[in-house]
């Protein structure tokens, strides 16, 4: 699939959280594509918030897009972080060209966005609209649900897809975008629960291979040594309140 078109890639996302905005931004790293993250720029420079505001208020002619992450190419506006990363995937070479692979690399990605879901309501269980602070008993309950059996599972999952692709990568020996999600996922649960992590890491050795490998690939590095690339925070998904991680 070719490029849509000769013009940048515009990545729409909060400028303060890697969030969800991190699973695109990494496919766009990786592929040395020419982008620019409009949540970043100034105000003067038409960027932050405002464009993004500007963009769900339907400032843009195309589809109207719900939430960030939100790509703009050409004419074609794209939101949902799953849909986003496929989309680039296709058009920058990083998923393989047999449908049965681009099937699966959407399957496997749909699941890391429910696996992200899963970890936000952990410090917002009751209400998005609220502050962690008014959650926080329920917090404590849905993160030991989910430190017990939710994480377990879809890691547990992740590492049998990766033991069954028989190579190196979630779709075995080709690289694509999917990788890049399933180490931004796993690095964002080590910072998050970094107890219930390492007790559990013994249980996914060919993921945190996987995840040593994707850290070692050069525009990867490059990016995760730049100031490009945002720390995990208590703002974002991925939060490190040490009262929801095991002792
Ligand atoms: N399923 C969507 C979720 C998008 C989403 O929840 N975005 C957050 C930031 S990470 C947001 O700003 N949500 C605003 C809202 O839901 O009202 C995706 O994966 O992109």
């Amino acid at each position: 699939m070719a490029k849509n078109t000769d013009t940048r890639f515009e990545l729409y996302y909060w400028p303060l959280i890697p969030g969800r905005g991190e699973f695109p931004r990494l496919v766009l790293e990786e592929a040395g594509a020419d982008y620019v993250d409009v949540g970043r720029l100034s105000r003067d420079e038409g960027g932050g918030v405002e464009a993004i505001v500007a963009m769900l208020d339907g400032a843009d002619d195309a589809q109207l897009p719900y939430a960030p992450p939100i790509l703009r190419d050409g004419e074609l506006v794209l939101a949902q972080s799953a849909a986003i990363c496929h989309y680039l995937g296709l058009q920058l070479g990083l998923v393989p060209e047999d449908e049965t692979s681009r099937w699966a690399a959407l399957q496997i990605q749909l699941t890391v966005a429910d696996l992200v879901d899963e970890t936000h309501d952990t410090h917002h269980p009751i209400a998005v609209s609220l502050y962690y602070e008014d959650q926080q008993a329920e917090s404590a309950k849905r993160a030991s649900a989910f430190l017990e059996s939710r994480m377990p599972k879809f890691l547990g999952y992740f590492e049998l897809v990766l033991e069954r692709a028989g190579g190196a990568w979630m779709l075995g020996d080709a690289f694509s975008y999917v990788d890049l999600s399933v180490f931004h996922v796993l690095e964002g649960l080590a910072y998050a629960f970094p107890n219930a992590f390492a007790a559990f890491d013994r249980r996914i050795p060919r993921l945190l291979e996987l995840r040593g490998r994707v850290t070692e690939r050069p525009r990867v590095a490059g990016y995760l040594a730049s100031t490009r690339r945002l720390p995990f925070n208590e703002h974002g998904i991925f939060r490190r309140y040490p009262e929801l991680d095991r002792p």
